[in-house]
């Protein structure tokens, strides 16, 4: 009986994870990034120009971090949610401040195609990533 029902909850497990992998491998309107032992993952991250997308964002360490994209964002219109705490100015969104172990989620749609580096601007924190807008 036990094992019986340890071989139905592998095989939950089995089917709820393969769309996830298959979906971080592919271009995909729904993303995750993790900050985790001060680096962001993935490096690269692809998005379709002109699709909504939601950008997940994910702080693994004990530090606070800060989602800060260079020109993405720019006068976009931009939906946060999750625990973090954003940032606007005339331009728009300039960055969210992710507490340890929270989540934030942007939700946005990329309107110009091409390479978007981001990083955490917190003092000693050299994380750098970009996100690919084809
Ligand atoms: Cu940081």
């Amino acid at each position: 009986m036990r094992r019986a029902r340890a071989c139905i909850g592998l095989a939950l497990a089995v089917g709820f994870l393969g769309p996830l992998a298959l979906a971080a491998e592919a271009p995909s309107a729904s993303v995750e990034i993790v900050a985790s032992k001060r680096a962001f993952t993935p490096d690269t991250l692809t998005l379709l120009k002109g699709e909504p997308a939601t950008l997940a964002i994910r702080n693994d360490d004990e530090d606070l971090h800060a989602f800060v994209p260079l020109l993405l964002l720019q006068h976009a219109n931009v939906q946060v949610s999750g625990n973090g705490a954003p940032e606007f100015n005339e331009t728009g969104f300039v960055r969210v401040l992710i507490p340890p172990h929270g989540r934030v989620e942007l939700r946005f749609t990329p309107k110009t195609a091409g390479t978007f580096h981001y990083i955490c601007d917190l003092p000693g924190h050299s994380m750098r990533a970009q996100i690919v807008v084809k």
